[in-house]
């Protein structure tokens, strides 16, 4: 074809098609991770999540949860992630005394200068303390007194009142004194939340004068996402809805933080993306949350494509597709053996397509596209802008080759701004892709 300059790339080379781009979901793709608490301190969003690690002889017990330490992220964009690295581990906390490995779900509170890290181990709730959102954390010598159970979620009311709630059976909630370190009485049992089915995971938060508990519990079978509402920071809370249905991959935990970042909320959560046939190892995600006029949340629409924009010049994993065609798609792992190598996807006969949304072009002055391809029958693909008869991008044309390649073709046309893509198969042949990059 005209303009078609093809490049052979033996798989494997220098980390070609591992997925490196993080605007998508899950957006953690190189570790396991759950129980993300996304926070916004200094700027940035901050996910403190919990870091699931496969067991291994005397690593932790087989078939169940094991967790030994504790990992931030942060970005600025929701697309490109920092991982700050380890921040507490099981072996720094003094008064746990073995490991348990069981490092549940975190969170992370700001006041008076400090940041507060609150995390469940060996039953208890223990605090480590920092300067900086992301360490170094300073764990307390003793765990909080008068709490005990799993999943710490702290609402910080706008007087500046920090509230800490925890799950044991029910949710229980107790103020906590100015030093963040204390409870400041007896904790309350919050009633009047469905009575059951599991509930565990409480994450607060107010907005415009409602505070809202959310919870996954199990109404059927496993995990969805409720919350119910309340005028006063400990209740009574009045159940008000599911944010989140039931994981489609039967995921049996789910777990939630809402946060708002400029000026739009988002719901971060897990799903077993990573892990698709054992659910205690887990991904964590990102996608959009609304409010309607009268203060209720609207169902989240679990995505693959995220939150993140996604630069035009990265690896753009069309994989986590915004939407496909009705047939002919099918998106698998790269490598069945080691997922954190990504997915590839298959477009397999004429018309099949994927729309990837939000790809940012900037001013562009791109001249060509980069495409890592495989196809043992050959196929010819059309990228186009914003529908799929939208304008004509580039034609990629495939060679036969089952070995993957990354293929280079002229751009017919320059984008500029943001747009959508779509990505066509045009041919009655099986195409198999893993990025799109434009240059
Ligand atoms: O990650 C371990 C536990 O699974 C959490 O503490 C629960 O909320 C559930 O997600």
């Amino acid at each position: 074809m005209k303009n078609c300059k093809l490049y052979l790339v033996a798989l494997g080379f220098g980390g070609l098609f591992l997925n490196n781009t993080f605007a998508t979901n899950p957006f953690i793709t190189d570790q396991f991770t759950a129980d993300p608490t996304a926070r916004v301190f200094e700027g940035r969003v901050y996910v403190y999540p919990s870091h699931d690690i496969p067991a291994s002889p005397g690593r932790g017990r087989t078939n169940w949860f094991v967790m030994e330490d504790y990992h931030v992220f942060s970005s600025e964009n929701l697309t490109d992630w920092t991982d700050h690295g380890v921040i507490l581990n099981q072996t720094n906390v003094p008064w746990l005394g073995r490991t348990s490995f069981d490092m549940w779900a975190p969170d992370c509170v700001y006041k008076n200068g400090k940041y507060f890290f609150y995390f469940p181990v060996g039953g208890r709730i223990g605090v480590a303390v920092a300067d900086k959102p992301y360490g170094p954390f300073k764990p307390e010598e003793k765990p909080l007194a008068g709490a005990g159970g799993i999943d710490p979620g702290v609402l910080m009311d706008k007087d500046g009142t920090a509230y800490i709630f925890w799950a044991r059976g029910r949710i229980s909630v107790a103020k906590l004194k100015e030093n963040m370190l204390e409870l400041d009485g007896p904790p309350l049992v919050i009633t009047n939340l469905p009575f059951t089915g599991l509930i565990e995971g409480p994450f607060p938060f107010e907005r415009n004068g409602i505070y809202y508990l959310t919870y996954p519990h199990v109404q059927n079978k496993i995990e969805r996402l409720e919350y119910a509402t309340s005028t006063n920071p400990i209740g009574p809370y009045k159940p008000a809805g599911v944010i989140l249905d039931e994981a489609a991959s039967g995921c049996w935990t789910v777990h939630q933080s809402i946060v708002e970042y400029k000026g739009q909320w988002y719901l971060f959560y897990h799903d077993k993306d990573l892990s698709p046939q054992f659910d205690k190892n887990r991904a964590i995600r990102a996608d959009k949350l609304f409010f309607n006029e009268d203060g209720t949340i609207q169902k989240v629409n679990p995505t693959l494509r995220g939150v993140g924009i996604v630069d035009a010049k990265s690896k753009i994993q069309i994989d986590r597709y915004s939407a496909i065609s009705k047939e002919g798609v099918t998106v698998s792992f790269l490598d069945a053996t080691n997922t954190f190598a990504g997915w590839k996807i298959a477009l397999d006969g004429k018309n099949t397509w994927v729309q990837f949304d939000q790809v940012e072009f900037g001013q562009s002055g791109l001249k060509s596209v980069n495409v890592g391809s495989a196809s043992s029958t050959g196929g010819l693909i059309e990228i186009r802008l914003d529908k799929a008869d939208g304008p004509l991008v580039a034609r990629v044309e495939i060679g036969k080759d089952a070995e993957w390649k990354v293929i280079e073709a002229k751009l017919q046309s320059v984008p500029t701004g943001t747009h959508n893509l779509f990505v066509i198969q045009n041919e009655n042949n099986q195409v198999d892709l893993d990025w799109i990059r434009f240059e």
